[in-house]
């Protein structure tokens, strides 16, 4: 058993906007002071991360001049550099400013869309300048809540438009960077265009330049729409597309919660991070959440400390679950191969579709084998419960 402290090859990373987050809610204010962007710095060098993210305006605020910036800019450089945290990714407000009200690249206001590539094309000048190597496109505001108001179809042009233009500009300026498209179904517009990983892979698939394009799940975004977070995440990693990941928790059919990773789906964040650990994944692991709104900053110390040794604790059980005799003796049983099959898959030819259209098949004695499902779950409840 290790003592669970975070190590740099872990990269554990959290946005300013997460461990700053202040408790505001849609029925109350704050209840935590505000802290800089420094201050947040040494708060997560504090608590062992690796690295933080930020929008453009959690650093810089929309409004603030020039020489003002310089001095932010100035004193978050020394927090970084006291604490050695590093800047993995970063991303654009596209979402707060009354100007998004209906959207940033799919807005009905060409207006709107101009200003929106313009804070972008400034907001990846600035995640470049501080290192940043993702660039996260989360449209919290890209929907609507009535489709009389917008082209659903010429909004996902609209989109691939934006996303084409940003990736030229990214090449002419020669920045080694990638972007990380992240889906919501909802919150903050009733309805969100590319809702689920599933919609943002199909939508790579047809841009300019791909290659530069992968996508950032998050598991509350995908458990608001219903769906098996695991899955998804295994879809993008098996398509090489995997560039980020933001880990949280989420009841099903709730509001947008962002609680501490694992805090309420432990046996999904276990096969999560399985997926991720047995596949080698070595991009940031990113805990977009918040503590509590019942919290100081002590508790928010608490809320991060907590997301990685959950993280990690379950990192050892996964290596526990691979290793446990009993467990991989099921796992071999339940793939059982005795080849007899193998000449029929693979490529295929008119002989192999032949001889398979003549082969027969026993279907009642096939299916009447017991799968031994219940054991395995059990088995692996065990071990997460640590009776094992
Ligand atoms: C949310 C989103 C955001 C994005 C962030 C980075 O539900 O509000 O998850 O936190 O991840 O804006 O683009
Ligand atoms: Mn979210
Ligand atoms: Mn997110």
């Amino acid at each position: 058993m290790s003592d669970y402290t975070p190590q740099p090859e872990n990269k554990f990373t959290f946005g300013l906007w997460t461990v700053g987050n202040i408790g505001r809610d849609p029925f109350g204010g704050p209840v935590r002071e505000q802290k800089t962007p420094a201050d947040l710095v040494r708060l997560l060098g504090e608590v062992g991360a690796y690295g933080v993210n930020f929008h453009d305006n959690d650093l810089i605020p929309i409004d603030v001049m020039p020489s003002e910036a310089e001095a932010i800019k100035k004193d978050f450089r020394e927090a970084l550099d006291e604490t050695g945290i590093v800047v993995p990714m970063a991303t654009t407000n596209l979402f707060s400013d009354p100007i998004f009200k209906d959207g940033a690249f799919t807005s009905n206001d060409p207006k709107v869309r101009a200003y929106a590539l313009q804070k972008t094309m400034n907001a990846i000048d600035l995640g470049v300048e501080f290192g940043a190597k993702i660039y996260v496109f989360w449209g919290g505001r890209e929907g609507t809540e009535t489709d009389s108001t917008k082209n659903p179809v010429e909004a996902i042009k609209r989109n691939r438009e934006a996303m084409n233009f940003l990736c030229d500009y990214v090449r002419d300026q020669k920045y080694d960077l990638k972007f990380a498209l992240e889906a919501k179904p909802n919150e903050p517009r009733g309805d969100i265009y590319n809702s689920t990983t599933g919609h943002m892979l199909a939508f790579i698939a047809t841009l300019d330049h791909p290659e530069m394009v992968g996508v950032n799940p998050e598991v509350a975004h995908e458990h608001m729409a219903g769906l098996n977070f695991v899955h998804g995440v295994a879809q993008a990693l098996e398509a090489g597309k995997l560039f980020h990941i933001d880990l949280n928790d989420q009841a099903f059919g709730r509001y947008d919660q962002d609680f501490r990773f694992g805090a309420v789906n432990l046996k999904s964040a276990f096969f999560l991070v399985k997926l991720l650990e047995d596949n080698k994944y070595d991009s940031s692991r990113h805990f977009d959440a918040h503590a509590y709104r019942t919290e100081d900053y002590e508790g928010v110390k608490d809320f991060a400390r907590g997301c990685m040794r959950t993280y990690l604790i379950l990192k050892e059980k996964a290596a526990q679950w691979n290793a446990d005799k009993e467990i991989q003796a099921l796992v071999a049983e339940i793939n059982a191969d005795d080849g007899s099959m193998g000449g029929y898959f693979g490529k295929y030819s008119s002989e192999k579709a032949k001889a398979l259209k003549a082969q027969p098949f026993d279907r009642s004695a096939i299916a009447a084998r017991g799968l031994q499902y219940e054991r395995l779950d059990q088995l692996t409840v065990e071990v997460l419960l640590g009776v094992r």
